[in-house]
């Protein structure tokens, strides 16, 4: 077989017998295509390429290839005459279940405080690093009952992204996440496993890593006065070393309202999913509980604390340049914080003098911007809702619908036929999450309204993330025949293993090129990727990030094609 090309771009890992299937060709060579079964080497399906369409960043021109008409399972390439043949890929049932479950395997690769054994990480396995049982309390978060250099014990957690601290902001977006694909496909994930220490336990092995970082954000909370710590970190980055090379001291950083009201809708939220398993977790919805409501009266009290590093720095010693995570506006984690409270609560209390906004548009969520989560939670909960939330729920709904209609208009103009890039400011730092958060999006969107349209679109965001897109890359790493395989991550890095921690979605484009790493190819939006370790900018992973791409894949194979 000849050397595929790179300019037939298509989800590298498959399709759905019965789902939407498009490859693109990019340029104007050819006119058709073939779609060859490598089995039997015969020829399956001929087709003819679209109408030339162009990429509103670098103008490229580019047509696709629609065979979605091809149902048999089976291995395939697509081929172009004057082009070539494209990656390998299949047409099964649950063709994106190894994606779903190695996204979640991805947070376990990430656990802080706890050796990975060859059992379940293969060869990425490694000793443990940052026991985290003596941290430091930070003269910014000294109080009377902790003072400055108190020792604390706040182990577990998953660390953040390619660097190894850990923050209760980032934590707060994606535990939302992840709790909320549980909480609308709980059938879905009673059965999967994903080959962790837990997965013989009666728990769900979704839920079980979401506890390892649930049990970590539950020390950070000040049990004088219910406050949260902002981050658990050290006060520089640690060097592109592995965990258990890391011997940095380690601090809990400035109580926060930002911080406290993301814990607050994580442990309401927790609390509510893990009361089930009562027997399995004897207490811990009920710790959760206690831990939102004291949470929640911090607030009250300091309703405007602020989190401003370089202030910070000049007031404190040591200095802390890690992730800042500083959110100017907590208007947004007030709202998720209530809804979540009153879903889990059922006390009106919560909602008080809170507007749900829902004249503006829906933001897409982001670890800044969570007020769709609070959006999501009530209609997932609609059935719990008292007469008096009417209103309050179709004005949620419609919000949800306009966001997800904007999303659908003009798709078929798209180079690329995903709903991802549409907008330039699509390609945001982290633009992977972006296409992920969409994603989500319309997933709420056809829950709602049981349109395909919505879900065909969701897909097409899947699609994107596996390969369809002006980079040609896979962004998730361990899958597609062009995958990412250096990410900013300090394991991968590290590890003397050639191929990098599986299940990793890299952040994906972003024109801002910050982190002016060489070898990007060039300055178009879409294009601004370069898979290449230093590129923080393009090609880091986090959770926040890897969350969504969980939420989407499995949330896909749950709704199933069949
Ligand atoms: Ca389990
Ligand atoms: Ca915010």
């Amino acid at each position: 077989m000849a050397q595929p090309t790179n300019d037939i771009r298509l989800n590298q890992v498959g399709f759905y017998p019965v789902a939407q299937k498009k490859a693109i060709v990019v340029g104007e060579k050819g006119a058709e295509f073939f779609l060859r079964d490598l089995k039997t080497k015969k020829v399956i399906f001929k087709g003819k390429l679209g109408p030339v369409l162009k990429s509103p960043y670098s103008g490229k021109k580019s047509r696709v290839a629609d065979f979605s008409s091809v149902q048999k399972v089976g291995k395939y390439v697509l081929e172009v005459s004057s082009l070539g043949v494209s990656y390998p890929f299949e047409i099964k049932n649950e063709i994106h279940k190894s994606v779903a479950t190695a996204a979640i395997r991805g947070f376990y690769y990430q656990r802080a405080s706890v050796a990975l054994p060859e059992k379940f990480a293969g060869k990425w396995a490694r000793a443990a690093g940052h026991p985290d049982d003596k941290i430091l309390i930070h003269p910014s978060a000294a109080s009377p009952e902790r003072p400055a250099g108190t020792v604390m014990s706040s182990p577990r957690g998953w660390y953040d992204a390619g660097d190894y601290n850990k923050y209760i902001v980032n934590s707060g977006i994606t535990m939302g996440t992840l709790l909320s694909v549980y909480e609308d496909f709980p059938v879905y994930f009673k059965n999967l496993k994903t080959n962790i220490p837990e997965s013989q336990n009666a728990i769900p092995d979704l839920l079980d890593e979401v506890l390892w970082n649930l049990r970590w954000m539950l020390t950070m909370q000040d049990p004088a006065d219910g406050g949260v710590y902002h981050k658990l970190t050290n006060p520089r980055f640690d060097g592109m070393i592995m965990p258990d090379a890391c011997k940095n001291p380690r601090y809990a950083v400035q109580k926060n309202t930002i911080a406290t009201l993301d814990f607050v809708a994580v442990m309401a939220q927790a609390s509510r999913v893990f009361k089930v398993y009562e027997k399995q977790l004897p207490g811990l919805s009920d710790s959760c509980q206690i831990a939102a409501t004291r949470g929640w009266g911090w607030v009250q009290k300091n309703p405007a604390v602020l989190y401003n590093q370089n202030e910070m720095n000049t007031k404190f010693d040591p200095d802390v340049v890690t992730g800042g995570y500083e959110d100017k506006d907590g208007s947004d984690e007030l709202i998720w914080a209530a809804a979540e409270m009153y879903i889990t609560t059922k006390d009106e209390n919560y909602l008080k003098n809170i507007s749900f906004e829902t004249d503006k548009p829906m933001p897409l969520p982001s670890w800044s911007q969570v007020k769709a989560l609070a959006y999501y939670t009530i209609i997932r909960h609609e059935k719990q809702l008292g007469p008096v939330d009417q209103q309050y729920l179709r004005s949620i709904k419609n919000t949800v619908l306009n966001f997800s209609d904007d999303l659908l208009k003009n798709l078929d103009n798209q180079p690329y036929q995903t709903v991802m890039g549409k907008v330039a400011k699509d390609f945001a730092w982290g633009s992977s999450a972006v296409a992920a958060n969409q994603g989500i999006a319309l997933i709420q969107a056809y829950k709602l309204t049981k349109d395909k349209n919505y879900l065909n679109a969701a897909l097409s965001n899947l699609d994107y993330i596996l390969g369809r897109n002006a980079t040609g890359y896979s962004f998730l790493t361990g899958f597609g025949s062009k995958q990412v395989m250096h990410p900013h991550h300090r394991p991968s890095i590290a590890d003397g293993i050639v191929e990098p921690v599986p299940g990793l979605l890299s952040g994906g484009p972003n024109p801002g090129q910050q982190d002016k790493c060489e070898g990007y190819p060039n300055k178009f939006a879409d294009e601004s990727f370069v898979d290449a370790d230093c590129s923080y900018a393009s090609n880091e992973i986090a959770i926040n990030w890897n969350a969504p791409f969980v939420y989407l894949a499995a949330a896909i194979e749950a709704l199933s094609y069949k």
